[in-house]
């Protein structure tokens, strides 16, 4: 009986196929539902994953992915103000968790003044008091670079003892000086680190 023997060169596509794989699935999910904002209805811009505040839109204007992407902007009070979008996602004290995503801001509406944005994460325990913040150390202002999406990542951190959810957090801060300007957001991941 004949018993066909693998060349070499199926030997190592095979090799490579498997290290692939192992790649892939060595990749920690994202834990965040609707992280492209692509899953909202025409009545409700957000899909009910994410909880809008202040001056935050769902838009089709440039999304890095899908059709939709977040929209925000300052509210003008003419003092500090917030405006942003987030999603809660249950956590293990102990264990490592790290956020990122993309934000953008265009020609024609770029910040001004002292606007920033920002990716944070606020750890929170069974009674809602909050027990630590994460943000990411780079925040795009009005001299971060325009028309492209910009990664944004915080660090690893630990969930602290006695946390029970962590709130993934897209923030806009604009300052007293009411200045103008947008920034598109798509694309956050909540991801756990080994
Ligand atoms: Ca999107």
């Amino acid at each position: 009986m004949y018993i066909p023997v693998m060349s070499r060169r199926n030997i190592l596509a095979a090799l490579i196929l498997t290290l692939i794989a192992s790649i892939c699935f060595a990749l920690p999910v994202n834990l965040l539902q609707d992280a492209s904002f692509d899953d909202g209805m025409l009545d409700t811009p957000f899909s009910s994953n994410w909880m809008p505040f202040g001056q935050a839109h769902c838009v089709s204007d440039d999304a890095r992915t899908g059709v939709y992407c977040a929209k925000l902007f300052g509210n003008f009070r003419s003092e500090q103000n917030w405006s942003g979008l987030y999603q809660d996602v249950p956590v293990t004290p102990g264990k490592k968790y790290i956020a990122n995503g993309y934000l953008r801001q265009n020609t024609g509406d770029r910040l001004e003044g002292g606007s920033l944005a920002w990716i944070k994460l606020e750890f929170y325990d069974a009674e809602d008091n909050q027990l630590m913040i994460a943000e990411s150390p780079v925040r795009l202002g009005a001299r971060s670079a325009a028309n492209r999406w910009l990664f944004f990542s915080t660090s690893p951190v630990i969930a602290p003892g006695g946390a029970v959810k962590v709130r993934v957090v897209a923030i806009f801060e604009q300052q007293s000086d009411n200045a103008p300007g947008a920034v598109l957001v798509d694309d956050l991941t909540l991801r756990p680190v080994d």
